[in-house]
């Protein structure tokens, strides 16, 4: 019988669903965890705002936690909003009764239209005496503004902020970078703050109005990792990837900020049948073409991810490969999920930072190649196995990883290409990427036409 990771989710329940509760148990079930709940306060909301708030006596809110504790348990426990010091005092006894050690803290102070979501005197006592039991606190920059007393600016206040926060007696601090002013204006960075050591987290930012319930998402995602027993590295970069693909799927819901979505990888099924026929109908356009000499020794594959794939197990490609056969190309094998490793790994590294780009097919190199990829207006990235670091060579499969994760940084936008000129043992490489199958043989038909021109 399988007994799976949980998550106790301490908060408001939001009735239009966007944040609170409601977004917990999404974020948390999305990264494949089960949560339980404890409501805080009963807000009457929807996505125009917040018209009314209950909190719930503190004895119900310790109630609800001894039920659950006492008979579920819980790997994590996640806290949202708290409206007053009696519920921050409940939440305190708890965690102290039933030892909790991976307590995520998001320090919710008002809703998105600026309404007020806990008394002042919660506010001290969480200081005081919640963050000393904390293994983490995620507060975005206003809030780490009030917690730390630095006004934030810049990521050095980012980080002077984080060194104050932790004075506090949190262990972690991840301060999300999402509201700060133009200085960053591409990616939307946080930062991870360890008592030691600084790290930094970065994403596109995504132009859009429908961002009610990021806070909530990102803390239950970290909680759901940390249940689940991943690293503060790990679990932060979960939950960056788990609101970077809610925002990107966002809903136009209501006439004011709509909700981010984490339930788009609960469909699974739909997606996973959009991603094997994609490959399909990608691969009889492609076998029409005559393209056999783009495949390369070690052949090809073709690769297409779910949305907020973090597996290979989640990325379908064909088994056995795509092979050459004369002028043309041919595959053994339907598509099928976990068919791929090598370029399962490259577009599972692409989509950390461009959780859009999802297809991808390697093709030979060449010269002639790389020039026809420039002459077709394709944005072009490389990298150089011989920089690879000592350590990481010695894991097979990682350089890949390490080389794609280069072009990465560097990249403020997602590139057509990525390629290296090989190493010892390993032949050189075209990685020709795109949104989805269609996007990606699009590109290569560019790059055909255009070495036919030379
Ligand atoms: O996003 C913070 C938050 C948490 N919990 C509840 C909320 C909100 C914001 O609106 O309503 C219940």
């Amino acid at each position: 019988m399988l007994k799976p990771v949980t998550v106790l989710c301490v908060g408001g329940s939001d009735s239009g669903a966007g944040a609170g509760i409601q977004a917990d148990i999404r974020a948390v079930s999305a990264c494949g965890a089960y949560a339980t709940t404890a409501i805080t306060a009963v807000t009457v909301q929807n996505t125009r705002g917040v018209q009314d708030v209950f909190p719930v006596p503190s004895k119900f809110i310790a109630a609800q936690m001894e039920s659950v504790l006492s008979d579920i348990g819980a790997d994590a426990l996640k806290t949202g909003m708290l409206p007053n010091r009696a519920a921050v005092h409940a939440l305190v006894s708890m965690i102290l009764r039933y030892r909790m050690k991976n307590v995520v803290v998001d320090p919710v102070m008002s809703a998105k239209g600026g309404r007020v979501m806990m008394q002042t005197s919660a506010r001290k006592a969480i200081t005081d005496s919640l963050l000393p039991q904390a293994f983490v606190v995620t507060p975005n920059i206003p809030e780490a503004e009030t917690l730390s007393g630095v006004t934030i600016r810049s990521m050095a206040d980012m980080k002077q902020a984080a060194v104050e926060i932790v004075k506090l007696g949190v262990k972690n601090v991840v301060i999300k970078g999402g509201h700060l002013p133009a200085a960053l204006r591409t990616d939307c960075v946080d930062l991870l703050y360890d008592g030691a050591d600084f790290e930094t987290f970065s994403a596109v930012r995504i132009a859009t109005g429908n961002t009610h319930g990021t806070g909530c998402t990102f803390a239950s995602a970290l909680a759901a990792g940390l249940a689940a027993g991943q690293d503060m590295y790990q679990a932060v970069r979960q939950a960056k990837d788990t609101v970077t693909v809610a925002i990107e799927n966002s809903l136009s819901l209501g006439k004011g900020h709509g909700p981010v979505w984490t339930g788009s990888s609960l469909l699974s099924t739909g997606k996973r049948d959009e991603c094997l026929t994609g490959l399909s109908e990608a691969l009889r356009t492609l076998a029409g073409a005559t393209c056999g000499f783009l495949i390369p020794e070690v052949s090809s594959n073709f690769v297409y991810a779910r949305p907020g794939a973090k597996h290979e197990a989640e990325v379908a490609a064909f088994p056995g490969r795509m092979i050459r056969l004369g002028e043309s190309i041919r595959v053994v094998a339907f598509p099928e999920f976990g068919a791929s490793q090598h370029m399962a790994h490259v577009i599972l590294t692409v989509m950390r930072k461009f959780p859009s780009c999802r297809a991808a097919m390697n093709i030979r190199f060449s010269e002639t190649t790389i020039r026809a990829c420039k002459d077709a207006g394709l944005k072009v990235g490389s990298f150089n196995r011989a920089n690879e670091p000592r350590k990481q060579q010695a894991r097979d499969g990682f350089t890949l990883e390490w080389g794609v994760d280069k072009v990465m940084k560097q990249s403020v936008a997602p590139p057509d290409i990525i390629f290296d000129t090989g190493g010892w043992g390993k032949e050189p490489m075209i990685r020709v990427l795109g949104k989805d199958p269609a996007d990606v043989v699009t590109k290569v038909l560019a790059v055909l036409e255009c070495i036919k021109m030379t």
